[in-house]
């Protein structure tokens, strides 16, 4: 759906903000695309399109994801942004999470989440963070082959859910760690050293619990292993492994040893969003649900049912997610820009919301952000 007119690219856009502060959070960020101004040659317009999911839409409904949505993103968008979905936590009949049916769907097999520090005027960050974890996205218990019986000897119920490792997603997730290990080495090339937040070699960190799965985690650990003992192209790249247990341990006390993490569906959820404690909040950690032909931006945060609709949300992770869509569709200038503008806002102090220990509304950030992108 990429047309050029000039010099610019049109990309469409698929806008999916679904529930709660996803109705806040992502119409901010589609500002924040419109004001981008023209930026080197490259420089895409957008043409944006609205596209329904989500719990609330289940409701009335009666689907979670409407087939003309899957429809629309598959033969319309280059890519698009999800906000956040509130499943609920008991079964409801009829209902099955749409952002692992899409996730799943448009092959988006790795899921992307950078988690970096940012100098504050105010003090809500630790310093030198510079995370990227890499989730798998397909598999592992997210499959939902979940099925309850009845234990013979006592009478109660028993619940059980099987859970898929395959040593081809495992593979295609180890490579997109390496591959990243390397983008990001040759990025930090460019920052002089003393600014670095990580100064040595790159480093991909194995998450697992081989010790107690050792055949669903050990097929996962030995296929990420061997992606980097089989081409010398990552002969550069450190690689180490940490049981997940000691991984939230080490990450908590010393997060500055961590450069790539690549980790198993669940545990690559669970650790993101406590890593999104190190920075300040949920509410600026975005994602990218990446595959090799659709990108999907996502901030890490879910619905936030119990302040949606004050204009409180924070915006920064869905205008980072924007960011993160633009870099992995190749413009890596505008999404730079993008970060550029977020940082410098949140540098200043002057515009936080509260989650960041601020008064600032969800616009006056998305303004904020805008002033600084013009
Ligand atoms: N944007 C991330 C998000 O919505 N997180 C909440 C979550 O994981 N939801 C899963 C679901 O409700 O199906």
């Amino acid at each position: 759906a990429t047309t050029v007119s000039g010099q610019a690219k049109k990309l469409t856009i698929g806008l999916i903000p679904a529930d709660g502060i996803g109705k806040e959070v992502i119409p901010g960020a589609r500002q924040v695309l419109e004001a981008l101004p023209n930026i080197g040659v490259d420089s895409p317009s957008f043409n944006f399109i609205n596209l329904d999911a989500g719990f609330e839409y289940f409701q009335k409904n009666g689907t979670a994801l409407p087939e003309k949505t899957l429809e629309i993103m598959k033969n319309e968008c280059d890519g698009a942004l999800f906000g956040a979905v509130s499943s609920p936590s008991h079964k409801v009949a009829g209902y099955s999470s749409p952002i692992v049916a899409m996730r799943k769907h448009l092959d988006l097999y790795a899921n992307v989440r950078p988690v970096v520090s940012v100098a504050s005027e105010k003090d809500f960050s630790q310093k030198n963070v510079d995370i990227l974890i890499i989730r798998e996205n397909t598999e592992c218990l997210y499959v939902k082959q979940e099925r309850q019986t009845t234990d013979e000897s006592t009478g109660l119920k028993v619940a059980w859910a099987e859970r898929k490792i395959s040593e081809y997603a495992s593979r295609r997730c180890g490579k997109m760690a390496f591959e990243m290990a390397l983008g990001r080495d040759k990025f930090r090339q460019n920052i002089p050293l003393e600014k670095r937040f990580w100064k040595g070699k790159p480093k991909v960190t194995i998450v697992h619990k081989s010790n107690v799965l050792s055949i669903t985690d050990g097929l996962w650990r030995e296929t990420v292993r061997v992606v980097k003992e089989n081409d010398h192209k990552y002969d550069s790249v450190d690689m180490e492994e940490q049981l997940v247990d000691s991984m939230v341990y080490r990450l908590f006390r010393e997060p500055h040893y961590f450069d790539v993490v690549v980790a198993p569906n669940m545990y690559g959820d669970i650790i993101s969003d406590g890593a999104a404690a190190l920075v300040g909040s949920l509410g600026v950690v975005p994602s990218a649900n990446v595959g090799d032909k659709f990108v999907m931006g996502e901030p890490v945060h879910g619905s936030a049912p119990d302040i949606a609709g004050q204009n409180k949300a924070n915006p920064i992770a869905a205008i980072r997610s924007a960011g993160l869509l633009l870099e992995h569709m190749g413009f890596h200038q505008q999404a730079l820009h993008i970060y550029n503008a977020v940082d410098e806002v949140l540098r200043r102090g002057e515009y936080l919301t509260p989650d960041l220990g601020g008064r600032a509304t969800t616009q006056q950030v998305v303004d904020a952000v805008i002033k600084l992108v013009q």
